[in-house]
């Protein structure tokens, strides 16, 4: 148990291994044991996750009926009914989160994890938040994207005094709209934030009596995650908040690659994607083989006439995007930031570019003197590699996961939608790599390379002629004709000396 030294062991003694939580009947007793008289008189036990799992969907056993969320790399937390009010309990604290195997950080979340629990309720729902402070310092907090009382929004100082250290606020308000929402301190909020200090929130269409809600469909699988990112120095443990955009772990859920577990779907699922932003810059979140459609932001479902297809979708900061497709296409298909410095794990943005220099003896040498001592390979970085470079403890190799074919050489915002027409509903282990049918896959051509055919407007200009630009339809590249010659002026700058 990697849980930070807190004075509060009554809180750790409530802790749920995983695996006992994950079971229906764990669940159940816990549930059983928080409706005692004493218990109803008395804060919800808080109920702590140990590991940084993604687990499995929890099915409501009170309270309206919903089709529960599975948070990538996390968890939703149980609450207690009371009076027909639904109680949560979240504890502000110091935890250790892995963020990868390889490297575990020191961050500050709820509950155990960073980010804290997902909390899942349904529209018109009465909910009751108990916030518990077991941090050096005051904390709110604010209810991103809700509707809301003022007093109820969670910005210190404005709408209520900050939660002081060891105490507990309790928030209440009635869940008014279905959608995606998230939950982060509005105290001291670059710190805690920068420190992992935000979670995630659904609010389930009500489905009384068979209802349904004209622009949120139900799906096969409804997936949630948050962005988040962290400056972590190579060999430390402790973020530095006052980055502000030069992190060097771009993180899904506090994981980074190949930490972060595969979205796991039966073939022809509907599938739903929630993604919430609390980095400090846009995420141009990309889905290989499949368009979706944008059914959702943190202001709720779209209007059907706003949706079209779409391969990429940025995800701009303090927002949240509902994507939905089918997944109609058997594979592993790539998810990920399309920032190609998003999908690497911590490196220097000092790191000088070394393509064409042979440095491999040296760097082992300079390794002896400063053992963090990093280089860009000779060939591009995908020699980083294949030199088995030492890097120093409590840090990520730059890029790294390895496939069935070889390194993926990939990091930070990666992961992957596993389609298999195998996989049970319901089920969301990952199935594996997999495998493409014989005569599917790019393959190495060893026939004779012809001579690259070249445009014959490409030969002329060589040869300092006019260029031919208009050519008949139909005519292939390399059989160009210059029956319609165009002359191309070409206009150097003058006397400016600001080109
Ligand atoms: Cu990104």
């Amino acid at each position: 148990m990697e849980k930070p030294p807190t004075d509060k062991r009554a809180m750790a003694s409530h802790a749920l291994d995983r695996r006992k939580f994950l079971g229906q009947a764990a669940f159940t007793a816990v549930a059983a044991a928080s409706v005692s008289k004493v218990a109803m008189a008395a804060l919800p036990e808080p109920v702590t996750m140990m590991k940084p799992d993604t687990a499995p969907p929890l099915v409501p056993q009170t309270g309206r009926p919903y089709n529960p969320v599975v948070t990538l790399n996390g968890w939703t937390l149980p609450w207690r009914m009371n009076n027909g009010v639904k109680e949560f309990h979240l504890v502000a604290e110091p935890v250790i989160r892995e963020i990868a195997p390889g490297m575990k950080a020191t961050l500050w979340g709820y509950n155990g994890q960073s980010p804290g629990p997902t909390i899942e309720v349904v529209e018109g729902d009465r909910v009751r938040m108990f916030v518990t402070n077991n941090l050096p310092e005051h904390t709110t907090m604010h209810w991103h994207g809700q509707r809301l009382p003022n007093g109820m929004d969670g910005v210190g100082g404005l709408n209520q005094k900050q939660i002081p250290v060891g105490k507990t606020f309790v928030y209440e308000f009635i869940a008014r709209r279905p959608g995606t929402f998230m939950y982060h301190p509005h105290a001291d909020e670059m710190t805690q934030m920068a420190m992992g200090m935000m979670g995630f929130w659904v609010t389930h269409p009500k489905m009384d009596r068979g209802q349904k809600h004209p622009l949120i469909d139900e799906v096969n699988r409804d997936f949630c995650f948050l962005l988040n990112s962290y400056d972590i120095d190579p060999g430390s443990t402790t973020p530095k908040p006052n980055t502000m955009l030069d992190q060097n772990l771009w993180t899904w859920n506090s994981r980074a690659f190949p930490g972060i577990d595969s979205l796991n779907v039966r073939l022809n699922d509907k599938v739903r994607i929630r993604i919430g932003n609390l980095t400090m810059t846009n995420h141009p979140i990309h889905l290989h083989g499949h368009e979706f459609l944008i059914t959702g932001t943190d202001g709720g479902p779209t209007p059907k006439s706003s949706r079209w297809p779409e391969v990429t979708t940025d995800v701009a900061v303090g927002q949240m995007r509902q994507l939905e497709f089918v997944a109609d296409e058997e594979g592993d298909w790539a998810l990920h930031c399309h920032k190609s410095h998003h999908t690497m794990n911590p490196m220097g943005h000092t790191v000088p570019n070394m393509i064409g220099v042979d440095h491999r003896g040296l760097i082992k040498k300079i390794q002896k003197l400063v053992p963090d001592y990093m280089v860009m390979g000779e060939r591009g970085m995908a020699d980083m590699g294949e030199m088995q470079m030492e890097i120093p403890e409590q840090t990520l190799p730059m890029m790294t996961g390895t496939g069935p074919y070889g390194p993926v050489e990939m990091g930070g915002m990666f992961t992957m939608v596993k389609v298999r027409k195998d996989q049970n509903p319901g089920d969301y282990k990952d199935a594996g790599w997999y495998r493409q049918p014989p005569g599917t896959q790019a393959f190495e051509w060893t026939g004779a390379l012809p001579e690259p055919a070249r445009f014959q407007s490409e030969i002329a200009a060589n040869n300092g002629l006019v260029v031919g630009l208009n050519n008949p339809p139909g005519h292939a590249h390399g059989a160009q004709t210059m029956d319609k010659p165009v002359e191309l002026k070409v206009r150097k700058p003058t006397g400016h000396m600001q080109h």
